[in-house]
């Protein structure tokens, strides 16, 4: 399958918000908010060969050829929006009781001309032809073709352990310091590279699934979880003489998160992955990857209650107060809090929160769960002890917080921040409802970064710096450089520093994305993402000084990403 990559397309073709209520036929779209629409597009890794078409009463008719084609471009292009049954994720629902409704004319033009809320001008782009227009306006009057289930037979026939646990080193058998090694997703080669945080070496390059997405460390910080966009999970045993992957399973046709059992006495017992298609999660062996239960996620939304086909799951924390996994159902907009004590009487608490959750993280504490509900400009907090919504709050357009920022705020005490993709603000929410009752759970302080685009920010323990990157933000100066604030003195502003012209790679887009800290919490490492026929590199910078320490680049660093130290993923560090 092509990979494609939204972001390396002009901005304005791609979109995060598509809407299809509002348009006038005559209109080119306002560029709507050209640093929020990058985001959901990128191809689905679901393969279109799988889903089976039908034919629709009332839809034009299209041969066998034309619906192969229109379901390779809809996946592609389309199913990251609207959802690969169409019934609306970020973008809106495309089913034929609407589209058949709006008729060819009204479905030609909105695909050419796109809309101000954020559905790409496909045609004026020059990314569509008028024929490739008009064969998408006549698919999508068809009933969506589903892609197949994806059951336990079908994941256990993928499930290899090639080291099986009897085998594996009973100490670590390198001198590799291991708390300060680096898990970077290299994302278009399908592999990660495991980097000395102390030599700044690359120590081994492994392969991976699909557009491998994140990482993720077992509670001992001896394995490490990788999850690709196709559902391929790999984990690594950092204590071989030379680390490479012991088992791998696919978990289903589409995935982006993966997490392993943290709360004491469950150590490294039990692994989770969320798809994106089937909708589901699998609770897996935490030493085999075997997997042992299945749980679908459609259901009812938490606002309109009603019956959504494809709640596709997004971020997974691993919970410090119960032997419980927290999964985020994106498009029901419930937090689902899964006991792992007894599997076979599975107890899920399910918690309302907003449509669209995504990423998010944990307070100092480790007590409250902080998660963005990126569509509805939300951030809401769950008390994992309790197991309840502690509080639902609005934030800026487009939160993205990753796994957010935690630090004291000099004025309001403790604090956790999220950036956001659709405005330039940062904003800090108090977490401390003992210490500070006043400023639990409110945004007490605002502060303007360098534009929108925004998706990671990142502090550390030890440090006195808080990053913001900027990597969507459609000026080049913005998205290749990152914004540092004192924690100390936010208001006096922020210091911008140009990591990829630190970086000299010569051509090509070079989104500055994630910062990282090393475990000491002195050094924080960006990546310089460009494309992947053009060089890429990660850039080190001395936390204290704010100097440039580092530029690794090499051959096999493509597409490098994300960014997971050892101690800090394993620990909860940010
Ligand atoms: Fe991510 C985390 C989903 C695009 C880099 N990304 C996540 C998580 C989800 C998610 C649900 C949280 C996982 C968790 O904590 O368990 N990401 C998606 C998408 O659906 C989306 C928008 C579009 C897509 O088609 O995949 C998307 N993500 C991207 C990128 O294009 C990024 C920038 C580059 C890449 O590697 O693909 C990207 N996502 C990341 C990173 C994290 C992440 C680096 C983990 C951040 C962290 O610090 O934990």
């Amino acid at each position: 399958m092509r990979l494609t990559n939204p972001f390396f397309k002009p901005l304005a073709l791609v979109v995060a918000v598509a809407s299809f209520g509002v348009m006038t036929t005559q209109a080119a779209p306002k560029d709507p908010d050209p640093s929020s629409t990058a985001y959901e597009g990128t191809s689905s890794a679901v393969d279109p060969e799988s889903a089976q078409v039908v034919r629709t009463p009332g839809a034009p008719d299209l041969t066998d050829a034309e619906f192969q084609e229109a379901k390779q471009i809809y996946f592609e292009r389309c199913a990251g929006c609207h959802g690969v049954l169409r019934k609306g994720a970020t973008g809106k629902p495309l089913t034929p009781d609407i589209t058949q409704e709006r008729g060819m004319d009204y479905l030609k033009a909105f695909i050419s001309y796109g809309s101000p809320a954020g559905m790409p001008n496909w045609l004026t782009s020059g990314d569509f032809t008028e024929d490739e227009v008009e064969l998408m306006a006549k698919y999508i009057m068809h009933e969506p073709p589903q892609p197949p289930e994806y059951s336990l037979e079908d994941m256990k026939a993928t499930w290899e352990v090639i080291v099986p646990p009897e085998e594996r080193p009973t100490e670590q058998m390198n001198d590799l310091n291991l708390e300060n090694l680096f898990s970077v997703t290299l994302r278009d080669a399908g592999q990660i590279a495991l980097i000395s945080g102390d030599t700044k070496e690359i120590v081994e390059v492994i392969d991976t699934g699909y557009a491998v997405h994140i990482s993720r460390m077992s509670a001992s910080g001896r394995y490490v979880m990788v999850i690709g966009r196709d559902a391929l999970v790999n984990m690594i045993d950092l204590w071989m003489e030379e680390p490479g992957t012991v088992a791998k399973i696919k978990v289903g046709m589409e995935a982006r998160s993966v997490e392993t059992s943290k709360y004491e006495g469950y150590e490294d017992q039990y692994a989770i992955a969320g798809t994106y298609w089937p909708p589901q999660f699998v609770i897996m062996d935490g030493q085999t990857l075997e997997p042992k239960k299945i749980v679908g996620t459609r259901g009812m939304t938490v606002d309109t209650q009603e019956y959504h086909p494809e709640p596709r799951v997004a971020a997974i924390v691993a919970s410090h107060e119960h032997p419980e996994f927290i999964v985020n159902i994106k498009e029901t907009g419930k937090i689902k809090l899964v006991n792992y004590e007894d599997l076979e009487n599975l107890s899920i608490t399910t918690i309302d929160a907003a449509r669209f959750l995504h990423d998010g993280g944990w307070d100092s504490s480790m007590r409250y769960f902080l998660t963005a509900a990126n569509n509805s400009d939300k951030i809401a907090v769950v008390d994992s002890r309790d197991r309840n919504l502690e509080a639902m709050i609005d934030v800026g357009k487009i939160p993205h917080p990753g796994r957010g920022a935690n630090f004291v705020d000099p004025e309001h005490g403790p604090v956790w921040a999220t950036s956001h993709l659709g405005d330039p603000t940062i904003q800090l929410i108090g977490t401390d409802p003992e210490g500070h009752p006043d400023n639990a759970w409110q945004v007490v302080r605002t502060l303007d970064g360098q534009g929108g685009g925004s998706l990671f920010i990142k502090t550390h323990p030890e440090s006195d710096n808080l990053w913001v990157d900027t990597a969507l933000n459609p000026a080049e100066s913005i998205s290749q450089s990152v914004a540092v604030f004192d924690i100390n003195d936010l208001e006096a502003g922020y210091e911008v520093l140009p990591i990829a012209e630190w970086a000299d790679l010569g051509e090509g887009p070079k989104r500055v994305v994630q910062p990282e800290y090393n475990v000491e919490g002195d050094e924080v490492w960006f990546s310089v993402w460009n494309t992947q026929d053009k060089k890429s590199a990660l850039v080190v910078v001395d936390d204290k000084t704010r100097e440039l320490k580092k530029v690794i680049t090499d051959e096999r660093l493509v597409t490098p990403t994300g960014k997971f130290n050892v101690y800090n993923t394993q620990h909860d560090v940010y």
